[in-house]
């Protein structure tokens, strides 16, 4: 078997590249707070006189809810969720309680207060200690946590209305407690600013840990460059849902994006183009310095993400030969134009989205010197234990079988050198490789299973990434169903479109005959950049869908199919993460495939002279809403009321999902503190109504 029929296989059809013109920046959304207190319990009416309280109006409920709490809408979902009775509700005194002595535990204490500070804008002091009525306590250590997992990270949280306790053998596990605590929050957790709560939590008993240990998403900053600064959102933003690898496409045929001590021209001539550009100075590319990537690894390690490096090769290589052949004045390389085994002789750059046209020669001595200076200070700068060669999609007709093979062969053995584990699409366990056991398949083809089943043969383990399911570029819905914006996302592995159901409904233990749990040891979102020029165009293509692949990656094996239970369940849980993304100023594409839910907070206001009011008075989250199709009505807490639109960025390109305020104007007869309600509704959604306050001194 030649590895050319798997490619010719799976080939992905060209596609001419339309420009997209450069979409404004993720919306850094409007955030509000949503209000657990039923309606009744900020009833409108009588002024009531006027409790000084920080932040404002945090009105605590009632302590009375012994019901038994609903069950939390968490992404990905727990092993075990068990609801208790009654609400945990922070307060400008509670404390997080870290075990005395534990750097790592004292960390994600901190990691806690700095998610809570910014919307309660209570001091929420770490301090060290055992469990302590009222706080939120971390315990950590040998009997702490439920019994190990193979992965380390499984944890228990609990919440009871005296607290919240959170237990793990291992910081990581604690992490991805916090990370589940945060979603048992109103959805307003997430706003960088302070809100009004109350901020309280379901009582319930919480036993978890991951199904697979790597749960990745892939950034390709190679086909379109995105400043450390974007990758760091991102990590925040899927950290959220407890993806736990970042794997970087450093270098592609249109760009080289770090920099190389020795080789400047890598970063300095390679890195200026992007797809599309031709090097234009609109879009002129970029690439970071070793102090950036190093800054951007350990952001990633605060998240208890790993990152892992790949530069491409020995196809998908452009940039690096385009920087190379000619760099006649580097001492390390000599007569460097016999790196350069691709089809154009001379070679030339193509900012198109083309493949399989570029290859580094593997006879070429130069080849080498560059290759190990990349290797060598890759695996320097990258404390993880993987190395990613990349090894995907070189055509028979540039680089023969056995040359690829030896291409890979000997990277192979400069990977190993520098102690990292090998890990490469799964074309690099094709015929002829030697590829240490336990090194790293991801397989990728969205049809046939032949390169896992040869990694799995050579005794690999095997990441799932098969483009149909986890590839975040393709485009959620295609041909007759097409939807807005053009442009953007792929369509060779989705010909009608990968929405979310897709990106849910598969197994990764149950995809490719033969390559079952025992060798799979996680998946991982595909986010390729062709069509994607900033943030919130990757945001766009990233979720919803990096949900589904956190799930299918952490959660316990279920049948995942359309119109499962399952499938339900998820949509369920994802509707309650939209206003949570929102607050948090991520773009995301509001699938039709959910029951997006409204969510709405109020404000804490004060009135001005002779108790006049011009303002918002809420804060409206409605995925994929325009402005025009929300209603609300006010109900100034004196006895009158008005009706109100509501204003905002309708969505428009990329950016869909700005968040709307309601406006109202008001003038009060007598001083006091009004406790008036925001009812906000739109077609096919419950109304929802909302407090806020208004102080007339
Ligand atoms: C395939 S699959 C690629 C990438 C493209 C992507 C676009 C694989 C390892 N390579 O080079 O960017 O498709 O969807």
């Amino acid at each position: 078997m030649t590895r050319i029929p798997v490619r010719c296989a799976t080939a992905r059809p060209g596609r001419r590249y339309r420009r997209l013109s450069r979409a404004p920046a993720a919306v850094v959304a409007a955030a509000g707070l949503a209000c657990l207190l039923t309606v009744s319990a900020c009833a409108t009416g009588a002024p009531r006189p006027a409790p000084s309280s920080h932040p404002p109006a945090a009105t605590a409920p009632p302590a009375t809810t012994a019901a038994v709490a609903p069950k939390p809408k968490i992404v990905p979902e727990p092993v075990r969720v068990t609801a208790g009775r009654g609400r945990f509700t922070l307060t400008p005194r509670t404390r997080i309680v870290v075990p005395p002595g534990s750097a790592s535990a004292l960390a994600v204490g901190r990691d806690l207060a700095g998610y809570l500070r910014p919307a309660t804008g209570y001091p929420l002091p770490v301090v060290s200690g055992g469990p302590q009525t009222g706080a939120i306590t971390l315990v950590l250590g040998r009997q702490a946590g439920p019994r190990a997992d193979p992965h380390g990270e499984a944890y228990r949280l609990d919440v009871t209305p005296a607290g919240a306790t959170l237990a793990s053998r291992t910081a990581h596990g604690l992490y991805d407690a916090v990370q589940t605590l945060r979603q048992m929050l109103p959805p307003w957790i997430s706003s960088p600013r302070p809100r009004p709560g109350p901020w309280s939590v379901p009582a319930a008993r919480i036993t978890d840990y991951p199904r697979y240990a790597y749960r990745g998403v892939m950034l390709d900053i190679a086909r379109h460059y995105e400043p450390p600064s974007a990758v760091e959102q991102l990590i925040g933003q899927a950290a959220a849902y407890k993806i736990n690898v970042l794997h970087l496409h450093l270098s592609d045929d249109q760009g080289f994006r770090l920099v190389i001590n020795g080789f400047p021209r890598l970063s300095k001539i390679g890195g200026q183009g992007s797809v599309g550009t031709a090097g234009r100075a609109e879009d002129p590319g970029g690439f970071w310095t070793q102090d950036q990537y190093r800054a951007v690894v350990a952001d990633a390690a605060a998240h208890f993400i790993t990152v892992v490096p790949e530069v491409d090769s020995p196809g998908h290589d452009n940039a690096i030969i385009m920087s190379e052949y000619d760099d006649t004045a580097n001492p390390r390389l000599h007569h460097p134009q016999d790196i350069n085994c691709g089809l154009h002789n001379p070679p030339a750059w193509d900012y198109a989205e083309d493949v399989g046209y570029s290859a580094m020669c593997p006879g070429s001595r130069n080849t080498w010197a560059i290759m190990s200076a990349i290797i060598g200070q890759l695996a320097g700068l990258s404390p993880g234990p993987w190395y990613d060669v990349g090894g995907d999609e070189v055509p028979a007709s540039v680089l023969s079988q056995p040359a690829y093979a030896s291409f890979i062969n000997t990277e192979a053995g400069l990977v190993r050198a520098r102690g990292k584990t090998l890990m490469g699409w799964a074309d690099i366990a094709g015929p002829g490789t030697r590829v240490p056991r336990g090194s790293v398949a991801e397989y990728w083809q969205p049809a046939s299973g032949i390169t896992a089943q040869e990694a799995v043969r050579k005794g690999m383990q095997v990441v799932m990434a098969p483009a149909n399911h986890a590839y975040l570029d393709q485009k959620y819905l295609a041909g007759a169903r097409g939807n807005a914006p053009p442009g953007l996302g792929q369509t060779w592995a989705c010909p009608v479109g990968c929405d979310l159901d897709q990106a849910y409904d598969w197994d990764p233990g149950g995809l490719v005959a033969g390559v079952t749990d025992r060798n799979v040891i996680g998946v991982e979102g595909a986010v390729w950049s062709e069509t994607l020029v900033n943030l919130a165009s990757v945001d766009y293509m990233t979720f919803p869908r990096l949900m589904a692949l956190a799930e299918v990656g952490w959660s316990p094996r279920t049948r995942r199919s359309p119109h499962s239970a399952a499938d339900a369940s998820f949509l369920r849980r994802v509707a309650a993460q939209g206003a949570r993304l929102m607050a948090a100023g991520v773009n995301f594409y509001p699938s039709t495939e959910v029951a997006w839910r409204l969510a709405a907070v109020g404000a804490a206001l004060t009135a001005g002279r002779h108790g006049r009011l011009a303002g918002p008075v809420a804060t409206v989250a409605a995925p994929g809403l325009a402005p025009g199709a929300v209603r609300a009505t006010i109900h100034w807490g004196d006895g009158t009321a008005t009706r109100s639109g509501v204003t905002g960025r309708p969505p428009s390109g990329v950016v869909l999902n700005s968040m709307y305020t309601v406006h109202g104007q008001h003038k009060y007869a007598r001083p006091g503190l009004y406790h008036g309600t925001v009812t906000v509704r739109a077609p096919h959604n419950s109304p929802v109504t909302v407090p806020f306050t208004v102080r007339f001194a």
